[in-house]
């Protein structure tokens, strides 16, 4: 089994019905354990502000799923949470499922970078993900704490909306 890190954001559509459900579809993955969901959090968009405010949240999951499959497998909850996967760049989006860690491997294949290629810079992945993985160290040896140290919490909001517990 090795430690993954998801990102997800919503929205469209009832965001955090979509978290929920999309939690609930991550735990019944094969091969897999949901070991700890962060609190959702209301961000402000990144990108063209025209946009409803998404909302955010990480999940530690632990997976014998090899990379592919995995993304595999989330790509199928976006879409059948009803994501067209042709969404214009920066525009509003019904779900994303973002693969932030993977242990602590380094991937770079077509359709899949590891660590995620956005996620050092992004308050909306690294406050969620420090309330799960708060002594994280990252595979090219920073840590998670220097990263939040550079990245104001500017525009993020903690729902108290009750979430999910694996
Ligand atoms: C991204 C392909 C494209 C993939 C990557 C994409 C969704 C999954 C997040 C946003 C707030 C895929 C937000 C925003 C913007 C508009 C910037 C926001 C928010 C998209 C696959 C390939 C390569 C990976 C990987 C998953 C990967 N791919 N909150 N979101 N503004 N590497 N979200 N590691 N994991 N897919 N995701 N503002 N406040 O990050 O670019 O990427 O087909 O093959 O753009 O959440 S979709």
């Amino acid at each position: 089994m090795e430690r993954v890190y998801l990102g997800l954001g919503s929205n469209l559509a009832e965001p955090l019905q979509q978290l929920r459900a999309a939690l609930a579809a991550i735990t019944r993955l094969p091969g897999s354990q949901l070991a700890a969901v962060s609190s959702f959090y209301a961000s402000d968009p990144l990108g063209p502000s025209d946009q409803p405010r998404y909302v955010n949240a990480v999940a530690a999951l632990d997976t014998s799923l090899a990379p592919l499959e995995l993304l595999d497998a989330l790509q199928a909850i976006e879409l059948e949470q009803g994501r067209v996967r042709k969404d214009e760049r920066w525009g509003p989006r019904t779900l994303d499922l973002d693969i932030l860690l993977f242990g602590q491997r380094h991937l770079a294949e077509e359709r899949l970078t590891v660590p995620h290629y956005h996620m050092h810079a992004r308050a909306f992945v690294l406050y969620p993900l420090a309330e799960i993985a708060a002594d994280l160290q990252l595979p090219d040896g920073r840590h998670l704490r220097d990263l939040l140290a550079a990245c104001p919490y500017t525009g993020l909001e903690r729902l108290a909306a009750p979430q999910v517990t694996p």
